[in-house]
């Protein structure tokens, strides 16, 4: 790249304008009074809650937790609707957000970054976009989500399908007609049990065709009233505490028993509270092996197997649905509305793809190895090339021109998850090797727009002009993020944690398994101790933490 007149010069670039993005922009320009632009390729602030508009869309989180604790005021006058924010309201929330800090005048939408090369003779980052842009920045902060890179499988006749395909993380905004229609779901992760209870009360015949079996715990979604909304709203400065050194990023009470050190009838009895409370506290509030003993884990996994069987009426389909091949949680862990339930439904149809693999898609439908399905829609809910994907749709090139994508090859290396050595000042919010994917998001991104927020103030007072993770400590970050996962059950599946969705991607745990809390915590050491770990430059290095 070369610079020429037509070059923007500005403090800051980000990239991305969902929850990230738009909390950046705001420290960016209020807290520290920088000149900043974020690039968004959608047309409006959103981010996930932007393109996902699937049927069903809805986060896992309960709502008031889901949300932003920067700011006092926010917070208190904001109401949601719901137990589970759905997506239109998250994403009127953000719109709220946006418009409450006065964000979209920083914000050029339908914009996609495509490379952002660092200049050693200026220090800056020279930023381009589909949109002809060129910027040089001072910092490079990457807001662009942890699944944002949708993966749709190479089916050999993919385009001769003649009816009409989407993916979830691509949904129309003027929404699908399914009324009446024969439509088959690819999929059955997060996105796929969403959808697939709301699509089948819509189309006329709906065919799931599932791969792997997952395990599922009931969201029990319903309003919520005003006294709960009136408690929490008046405990909030303590439940966003207790979020913030939590595990995962809710303010459940941690559960403390192994569920090996309680009798058969009493461990039954905690998991059927569990269950009718519905959703994550499950997993996080009922034992506290359940995510790292296998002979724990099988006690959970063996219940939610006995509930398939007692909901699902045809002995055959509940077989289908009962997973066998992994831990429970050790993919991501799935709430449902309605989800095994729906398989009752007369106008629904169970193909177990994993016994006879799909073959091709062809003009009328799907072809597995037992058959033709004739579709008039394919709805493809086969997730992301997740962490690394959104990155590697840009080409981010460092120090002497390497390339981040070349450097990751083997998997993603990066210092706290939050930047690579070689490529200074570019910041990541939510990166691979910090908790992102299995925390609760927004807390995630509120440290690390703090952290990064922080460390640049640090910068600017202190006269430093580039911050980059020193290769050492990145080893050695990468190593921890390893040895956490390796003492997990998550290494025991295949699943996007580790990349296996996607073909010839590297088999590397990606988020960081050791919790929000601990992980803030070291975030917080290595800032007191002068931003240990990265090296301090002011044109010639100045300091080595
Ligand atoms: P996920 O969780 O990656 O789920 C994708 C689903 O698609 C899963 O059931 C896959 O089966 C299936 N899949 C993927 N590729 C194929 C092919 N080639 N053939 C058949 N089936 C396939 O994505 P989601 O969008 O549901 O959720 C992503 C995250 O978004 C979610 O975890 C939340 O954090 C929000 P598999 O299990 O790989 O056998």
């Amino acid at each position: 790249m070369t610079t020429d007149t037509s070059t923007t010069e500005l403090d800051a670039v980000v990239v991305g304008a969902g929850f990230s993005g738009m909390y950046m922009l705001y420290r960016l320009r209020e807290t520290l009074g920088l000149s900043a632009r974020v690039f968004e390729a959608g047309d409006d602030v959103g981010g996930t809650w932007y393109w996902n508009r699937y049927p069903g869309a809805r986060c896992d989180s309960e709502s008031y937790v889901y949300c932003f604790s920067f700011d006092e005021e926010l917070a208190q006058e904001w109401t949601w609707s719901g137990k589970y924010p759905e997506q239109p309201e998250i994403l009127r929330y953000l719109n709220h957000v946006a418009d409450r800090f006065e964000l979209r005048s920083d914000i050029q939408f339908e914009t996609r970054v495509t490379a952002a090369h660092y200049r050693e003779d200026l220090n800056r980052w020279e930023v381009e976009t589909d949109q002809g842009d060129r910027v040089l920045a001072r910092y490079l902060i990457t807001a662009i989500g942890c699944l944002s890179a949708g993966q749709i499988p190479n089916i050999p006749g993919r385009e001769s399908f003649e009816g009409e395909s989407y993916h979830t993380g691509a949904w129309p905004h003027e929404g699908v007609d399914l009324a009446g229609k024969r439509v088959g779901v690819i999929g059955t992760g997060s996105s796929g049990v969403q959808a697939i209870p709301v699509i089948a009360q819509q189309a006329g015949q709906l065919t799931v065709f599932q791969r792997t079996p997952q395990y599922m715990i009931p969201a029990r979604h319903g309003s919520v009233t005003p006294e709960f909304l009136e408690d929490v709203k008046g405990r909030y400065d303590e439940i966003f505490e207790a979020r913030r050194w939590s595990q995962g990023g809710f303010p459940y009470d941690p559960a403390e028993r192994s569920a090996l050190e309680v009798d058969d009838e009493e461990r039954r009895a905690v998991y059927e509270s569990a269950w009718e409370q519905g959703g994550f506290r499950f997993l996080q509030a009922t034992f506290r092996d359940i995510a790292l003993d296998r002979r724990a884990n099988d006690t959970a996994a063996e219940f939610i197997r006995s509930k398939i069987r007692e909901i699902v009426d045809d002995p055959e389909t509940a077989e289908k649905l009962v997973p066998r091949d992994h831990p429970f949680a050790s993919k991501r862990a799935l709430i449902d509305t309605n989800y095994y339930e729906t398989y009752n439904r007369e106008n629904v149809e169970l193909v177990d793809i994993r016994h006879a693999p799909i073959e091709e898609i062809t003009p009328r439908g799907i072809r597995t190895r037992d058959g033709e399905y004739e579709l008039d829609i394919i709805v493809f809910a086969t997730g992301y090339d997740a962490m690394t994907g959104p990155f590697n749709r840009i080409d981010i090139r460092g120090r002497g021109g390497a390339a981040l994508k070349e450097k990751w090859a083997e998997g993603p290396q990066a210092y706290l998850g939050l930047s690579s050595a070689g490529f200074p000042n570019m910041f990541m919010i939510t990166g691979p090797g910090s908790p992102s994917v299995l925390s609760n998001m927004p807390v995630s991104i509120e440290q690390h727009v703090e952290w990064i927020s922080d460390l640049v103030e640090h910068m600017l007072e202190a006269g430093v002009e580039v911050a980059e993770a020193d290769a050492d400590a990145e080893v050695e970050w990468v190593d921890h993020v390893n040895d956490v996962a390796s003492k997990t059950l998550y290494l025991l599946a295949d699943s996007w944690y580790v990349g296996a969705n996607i073909p010839g991607k590297p088999r590397v745990f990606m988020p960081y398994a050791g919790g929000v809390g601990n992980y803030r915590q070291k975030c917080d050491e290595v800032a007191e101790a002068g931003y240990e770990g990265f090296v301090l430059h002011s044109g010639e290095p100045v300091a080595a933490g």
